[in-house]
């Protein structure tokens, strides 16, 4: 959207939940206002019984200020009328880490190589993103395959967030046995 509208952000035709179950490694991040998840971030994402998409994720955090440790981190997904649009529930597996509610869409991906994530947590008054986040994830913790990359690199400047994501290292810190 080169207006920078979040509600002219288009988000992935016919979004399959299924064909995107699985590991993904965020390469690329833009944080929002607070940010939580540092670097080594992991998900896994999975379709209950019921239909429903879960997922979990770990990654180094920061929390009072300077305790360094990896966040076991949980979410639920909440179908809307577009089955590429979310609305995600997560919490932590201690208390002290981040819970919230957050919108979460699937910008792109094509199952087996690469996904563009986004979440506007915060709308300005002239319907732009005041505060959000957006992961750019990969199948493999090496990063994106070359071909990839040009097609990445407009999805983010379609959400507006081009110039604005850091890398995501993966350095085995929070690596389990
Ligand atoms: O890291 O600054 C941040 C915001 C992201 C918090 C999201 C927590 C992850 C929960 C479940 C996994 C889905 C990607």
């Amino acid at each position: 959207a080169q207006d920078c509208l979040v509600s002219n952000i288009t988000v992935q035709q016919d979004f399959d939940k299924m064909r995107y179950q699985g590991t993904w490694y965020a390469v690329a991040k833009k944080d929002p206002v607070g940010l939580f998840l540092l670097d080594n971030i992991v998900t896994n994402f999975k379709v209950e019984e019921d239909g429903t998409m879960t997922a979990t994720a770990i990654g180094r955090v920061i929390i009072l200020n300077n305790w360094e440790m990896c966040a076991n981190m949980f979410g639920t997904f909440e179908d809307t009328e577009d089955p590429a649009k979310f609305k995600m529930k997560y919490w932590g597996a201690a208390a002290y880490l981040q819970t919230g509610y957050d919108d979460h869409w699937i910008i792109d991906t094509d199952y087996d190589n690469y996904a563009i994530h986004y979440s506007c947590r915060e709308l300005d008054v002239d319907g732009t993103c005041l505060d959000g986040y957006s992961f750019i994830f990969s199948r493999y913790p090496d990063g994106l395959r070359p071909e990839d990359q040009k097609n990445v690199t407009e999805k983010k400047q379609d959400v507006c967030f081009l110039g604005k994501y850091r890398r995501v290292a993966h350095t085995g810190f929070c690596d389990t046995a």
